[in-house]
């Protein structure tokens, strides 16, 4: 990116109550929010073509510092011409910093003032990360969105365990926005911690709002609690954002989550659920969750959902796809997880539409009882 790169920026085209509908632009294209990132973890939405997710309506997709910087490495990556080259999508995209990833998957993984300190969960090396490693890391992907390097704590937990994640999480984010530095036309983003502690929640997002970053993501949900507590915590740190930049939630969530959460006023998703149900079975439909696995599937001839443009929810039998995943068939995945994004993106598509039109309560209510009428 050159000195003339145009800057990344956020403008807002409607809101209806806390809910905003508007458009990220970016030097690789525009970002429609409220918008859900598919997951491309270890360089690929798995089992989808680039050119799939990009017809679905994705703008953008994620990306893994944890996964890239183990396989196929940070330094190679920047060699072969960084990750949109390598994977062929030519759009933006947003990088997790490491750290979830470190604690989710990873053994004997350390945490200190200075960093992370893991063993891969590929081959078992051992491996460092700082703030300014996972910014340098991320830089070498190429990401065009980057997260700062955070310590999420799952919940339940001691309140002295959340308050110390959330202030080393502080100190980590200026050293990001050190490590960062000025990068017009790419942006770095903080994540609010604080757990399940309003007050915590509140001091986290105005001490990231003070660092005046391009983004603000809500990090340290969806690990355990319950729903409510989690829109209660959605609902305690909106406030304190500033309207005019983008919300983020990160690792969230099931279609009711993101309903829920848009109403809250959040702007960006990113989940495994859509891609990871659809490896296992599940399929997201408008009539709620089916499971191609029950034997109930075995001789029905309907498809999934007859009113889709998917061509995966319109034109193979349940029969047919029941089949497929009791085989444990490649097609069979690629084509529930071609549903699952289908269903999602169009998902985020509608909730715009109604944002736009006013009308997202309603929206939100007719959704629901589609949900509430069962397998369909
Ligand atoms: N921090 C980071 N990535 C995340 C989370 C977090 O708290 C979550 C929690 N839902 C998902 N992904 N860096």
């Amino acid at each position: 990116m050159t000195e003339e790169t145009p800057a990344l920026s956020f403008a807002l085209h409607a809101v209806d109550g806390a809910a905003r509908t508007g458009e990220i632009t970016t030097p690789r294209g525009q970002i429609r929010t409220p918008a859900f990132m598919p997951v491309g973890t270890a360089g690929t939405v798995k089992a989808m073509y680039p050119s799939q997710v990009r017809d679905l309506g994705a703008d953008i997709v994620l990306g893994n510092t944890y996964h890239l910087m183990l396989r196929p490495g940070a330094e190679r990556l920047a060699r072969l011409g960084g990750l949109h080259r390598l994977m062929r999508w030519d759009g933006p995209i947003l990088t997790d910093s490491g750290g979830f990833q470190v604690m989710s998957l990873s053994a004997l993984r350390k945490i200190d003032e200075e960093g992370v300190t893991f063993r891969s969960h590929i081959d078992g090396s051992t491996h460092r990360m700082s703030p300014e490693r996972s910014i340098e890391i991320q830089g070498l992907i190429g990401s065009d969105i980057q997260m700062q390097l955070d310590e999420c704590v799952r919940l339940p937990a001691e309140p002295a365990a959340i308050e110390s994640a959330m202030r080393l999480s502080l100190r980590w984010a200026e050293r990001c926005r050190a490590a960062f530095g000025e990068q017009p036309g790419r942006a770095l983003f903080g994540i609010v911690q604080g757990g399940d502690i309003p007050a915590l929640r509140v001091e986290s997002a105005r001490a990231l709002v003070g660092l005046d970053l391009k983004g603000y993501a809500i990090g340290g949900l969806a690990v355990g609690e319950p729903q409510a507590v989690m829109l209660a915590m959605i609902e305690t740190v909106e406030p304190h954002l500033p309207a005019e930049k983008p919300r983020y939630l990160m690792g969230v969530g099931t279609p009711d989550d993101i309903v829920q959460a848009v109403t809250r006023g959040i702007d960006m998703f990113d989940c495994v659920m859509p891609t990871r149900a659809g490896r296992h079975g599940l399929a997201y439909t408008s009539h709620g969750r089916v499971n191609l696995r029950n034997a109930r599937h075995a001789e029905d001839i309907r498809p999934l959902d007859e009113t889709s443009d998917c061509p995966a929810a319109r034109d193979y039998s349940r029969a047919y796809l029941h089949h497929l995943v009791r085989s444990d068939e490649i097609l069979g995945m690629m084509l529930l997880t071609w549903n699952n994004l289908a269903y999602y993106q169009g998902l985020m598509a509608s909730l715009r539409a109604a944002i736009r039109e006013g009308r997202l309560a309603a929206f939100a209510e007719e959704t629901r009882e589609g949900w509430a009428q069962g397998e369909g």
